[in-house]
């Protein structure tokens, strides 16, 4: 699960101007929020009707958003942005979450010894705690990011390890919060701590990022990322990290014992997350938070004299382009009047392009390293399926160069591609970190409601994986989208393959109930190959396959001709 209470509470804290160093930068966001929230922005009536403050408003939706946290009983708000059809199901399933922490600990009771023992009751429990977390908590954290660091716009970018500079202060920002690393950018930019690492004889301070703390940045900064998860080892033999800082989440236990063999200063500054062997522990304070990233930046600066083995980092670095949130994506598809969701329904009606995948989650130690992603999105791509992705898989995407519109041409469809290029556009859209699946869930949603493609997420000719899934929170991820509506592919194992019954209700079974089921595949061909079969599925369902069939015909004449074209 995403434990979002973090950024919450720094809401409040920001709403109360109690938090050094942050404020509210997306009002136009925390406006539209308010209405979700039943927070009025307006106040008195008539004549004497005025805005209300930012901070009055802001105070009102927080007090809100963590009451919802702590509720009891009742429905999360955000179950209301999801399709008509899809609340129903819910409602009749009687799986609508509570409150976020309530589903979470009534499934730890129910998982305890002598206590829910029937199947189908206990993957209900597993159903409210996963949407707690989709259209719950992790919905609600991405939102407040977006309030407080702003709502991510494309953005240019750089990835994988060559991003690191010998002559610089390196520091690296890993994990999954951006609370501390937006302080942590802010601070590498004062000019005294510029000053500060050349007097040190740096030229300057270098920021990147490893795992979600590095989407965060490098969505919202563009801050360069120097790889995922299966990179933060490889980070600290380049010999060129001066300090690493951790949160929460992804940090391997051996970084401590890798940084003692060299000069890298392991900080970590979560006291959820402590690391034996680490260098030290700087606590995030909120109420500090850009004095403590200071000091963070010193720590690394006065490291950097200490370089004891010989530096090298691998030329590997690819450029990118990022920041594809629900909003940049509806504004690039109408722009910002008449922005919709219906230019991309209309592509895929007409089969340009044949289906939406989201691609996400993690890298696995026990596969080779970004292939099971690579293989599977280039096969998506070539059979004419956008892609979205967040987490360590759009780390992957950037490395292997996907993430430029340029890719579109290279690894595309004829369809995709001309739609691509028509947007300008790259084939795979790199919505962020791992809370922010929950953008994808609000994209397809839209998608709904833009018209033509049925009137539920299950209708869509869309399918989730994650072939290299290693962590606990990726189930969470994967069960909300099943029981949202989406065919949800696993690679690497499936944890339960034991049980032929509990394996059978979760491929079969929940397709009748939600629409959406699991799959485990470990090959990534064969992944696609059922994803594609289930896109195509869905657009029979929709009637819209012949518009496919005309369209490759289409294409092909196309070819022909640019070829008799090419011969003149
Ligand atoms: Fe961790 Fe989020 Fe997985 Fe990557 S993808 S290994 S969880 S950093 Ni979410």
């Amino acid at each position: 699960m995403t434990m979002p209470g973090g950024v919450a509470l720094l809401f409040k804290e920001v709403a109360h101007g109690r938090a050094q160093g942050y404020q509210i930068k997306d009002v136009a966001k925390l406006k539209r929020l308010a209405k979700d929230w039943g927070v009025a922005i307006t106040e008195g009536e008539g004549d004497e009707k005025k805005s209300r403050s930012i901070e009055a408003i802001a105070q009102e939706m927080a007090d809100k958003i963590l009451a919802e946290f702590g509720q009891q009983s009742g429905e999360l708000t955000y179950v209301k942005r999801a399709p008509k059809k899809r609340q129903e199901i819910w409602r009749n399933e009687g799986v609508v979450p509570r409150g976020c922490d309530i589903e979470i600990v009534e499934l730890m009771h129910r998982t305890h010894m002598g206590v829910d023992q029937e199947y189908h009751n206990i993957i209900k429990q597993c159903t409210r705690c996963a949407l707690s977390d989709g259209w719950g908590g992790s919905m609600i954290s991405t939102d407040l990011q977006d309030v407080l660091f702003g709502c991510p716009v494309p953005v240019a970018g750089e990835i994988n390890l060559g991003v690191l500079k010998e002559d610089h202060v390196n520091i690296i920002i890993h994990g999954h919060e951006p609370l501390l690393p937006e302080m942590i950018y802010v601070a590498s930019q004062e000019p005294e701590l510029v000053q500060y690492a050349q007097n040190k004889g740096a030229k300057g301070i270098q920021l990147a990022g490893m795992c979600c703390s590095a989407n965060e940045i490098l969505m919202r900064h563009g801050i360069p990322v120097a790889g995922n998860y299966l990179q933060q080892e490889l980070a600290i033999i380049t010999g060129a990290v001066d300090a690493m800082v951790v949160d929460v989440q992804c940090e391997m236990q051996s970084l401590a014992n890798v940084a003692k063999c060299y000069h890298t200063k392991l900080i970590t500054t979560d006291n959820r997350a402590h690391i034996e062997g680490a260098t030290m522990h700087i606590q995030f304070d909120d109420h500090h938070a850009l004095d403590i990233a200071r000091q963070i930046v010193r720590e690394a600066i006065d490291n950097f004299p200490n370089r004891k083995a010989p530096v090298l980092i691998p030329s590997h670095s690819t450029p990118t382009i990022v920041g594809f949130s629900y909003e940049t994506i509806q504004y690039l598809l109408g722009g910002s009047i008449r922005g919709s969701y219906y230019t991309l329904n209309d592509n895929v009606i007409g089969g340009r392009i044949r289906g939406v995948a989201g691609v996400v989650g993690c890298n696995n130690c026990r596969t080779m390293h970004d292939n099971a992603h690579l293989t599977l999105i280039k096969e998506l791509l070539k059979n004419d399926v956008i892609v979205l992705t967040t987490g360590c898989s759009a780390m992957t995407c950037g490395k292997f160069g996907l993430l430029t519109p340029e890719a579109a041409s290279q690894y595309c469809g004829p369809g995709l591609a001309e739609v691509c290029e028509t947007v300008g556009i790259p084939p795979v859209l790199h919505m962020g970190s791992c809370v922010d699946n929950s953008r994808i869930l609000l994209a397809a949603t839209a998608c709904v409601k833009a018209g033509g493609l049925g009137n539920d997420i299950s209708d869509l000719p869309a399918a989730g994986a994650a072939p290299e899934w290693m962590s606990e929170k990726a189930i969470s991820i994967g069960h909300y989208f099943v029981t949202s509506g989406v065919y949800t592919v696993f690679g690497v194992t499936f944890p339960t393959t034991g049980s032929d019954i509990l394996t059978d209700y979760l491929f079969r079974g929940l397709e009748e109930i939600y629409g959406g089921m699991w799959d485990f595949v470990a090959d990534p061909y064969e992944m696609a190959k059922k994803m594609i079969a289930h896109i195509d599925k869905k657009r029979a369902a929709l009637g819209i396959d012949k518009a496919r069939e005309r369209v490759l015909f289409d294409m092909e004449m196309r070819r022909k001709l640019e070829a008799a074209v090419g011969e003149e």
